[in-house]
């Protein structure tokens, strides 16, 4: 099982520490008052999100958009940053033609959950083309301006729809799954079974998803089994990560098909990103 940390493309290497002295002085709320009034109206139940605001979104003052479903269930940035790092690699010891030398893979991404758009931004930084799907239009509206303030817009392709209805008619090099788990409540189990997931089981949504490709990315709860994870897709390797954040576990991801095959198994340096 391997633990993901952070990978870091070459051209953004000099932009980096600009944006990191942003984002730790964005994270001091006592040092900026218009964040701590902005928190006032922050219901009390999702105040622990915005104090990791900026650990979602490093761009969140310039005017990212997130709801309520949003708040719980983006993708911290550096999770998903090292999720389209290891997904660009795709076929890159196949061809060294469908990625270039910065590590842009010239590869299509079916986000097939896309929320507020954390996962999507990052697929569109590191990869060709995105296709983001989400069922609920107000989320999907937020994606599209959330990857307007990155910049990352024209690569991505937004789809208003179910995924389960849209899959059969999709063709892409890699899904990534990252489907409602149930609200916060998912960590009151001492194990959560995958098959809980609401509307359909993880089983179903990955049978979806190998419809479109046999390269799947399944971003899960932290406290599943990972052996449930890799029965999901008996037939493909798989090589399951643990996301990490400031030395917390954040969740699982499994990856299966040739996506298994190039993970790092060592750790890597973790993100000094947390604001608890
Ligand atoms: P969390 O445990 O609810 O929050 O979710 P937090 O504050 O990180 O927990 P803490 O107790 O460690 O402080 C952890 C991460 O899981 C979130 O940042 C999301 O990325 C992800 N996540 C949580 N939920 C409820 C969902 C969900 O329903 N769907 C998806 N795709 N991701 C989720
Ligand atoms: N990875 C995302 C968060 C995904 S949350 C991020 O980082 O922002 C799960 C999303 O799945 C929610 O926005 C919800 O509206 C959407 N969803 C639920 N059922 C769906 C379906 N059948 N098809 C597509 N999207 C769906």
């Amino acid at each position: 099982m391997a633990r993901s940390g952070r990978r870091k493309r070459k051209q953004q290497a000099q932009a980096e520490p600009e944006s990191m002295d942003k984002r730790q002085r964005a994270d001091q709320d006592s040092a900026d008052p218009s964040a701590a009034s902005q928190k006032h109206h922050i219901p009390k139940h999702l105040q622990k999100y915005w104090r990791q605001r900026h650990n979602y979104f490093w761009k969140f003052d310039e005017g990212i958009q997130i709801d309520e479903e949003g708040w719980y269930s983006v993708t911290p940035e550096i999770v998903a940053e090292d999720t389209a790092a290891r997904i660009a690699q795709l076929h890159n010891d196949k061809s060294a033609q469908i990625q270039d030398d910065m590590g842009f893979g010239r590869i299509c991404v079916v986000d097939a959950f896309c929320g507020v758009g954390g996962n999507t931004i990052k697929f569109a930084t590191w990869c060709e083309h995105v296709i983001a799907i989400d069922i609920d239009r107000d989320r999907l509206e937020m994606a599209r301006h959330n990857a307007r303030i990155y910049g990352v817009e024209d690569r991505i392709e937004f789809i208003h729809g179910d995924f389960y209805q849209l899959a059969p008619g999709l063709a892409a090099d890699v899904v990534f799954l990252s489907p409602p788990w149930g609200g916060p409540e998912y960590i009151g189990s001492e194990v959560f079974d995958l098959d809980s997931l609401p509307v359909h089981t993880a089983r179903e949504w990955l049978d979806r998803a190998r419809m479109v490709s046999e390269n799947i990315a399944c971003f899960m709860p932290r406290n599943c089994d990972p052996r449930q994870l890799a029965d999901l897709y008996p037939e493909a390797p798989c090589d399951v990560e643990l996301n990490y954040t400031n030395g917390r576990l954040k969740a699982i991801t499994a990856y299966y098909g040739d996506l298994a095959l190039f993970g790092s198994s060592e750790p890597r340096e973790l993100a000094p990103l947390d604001n608890p």
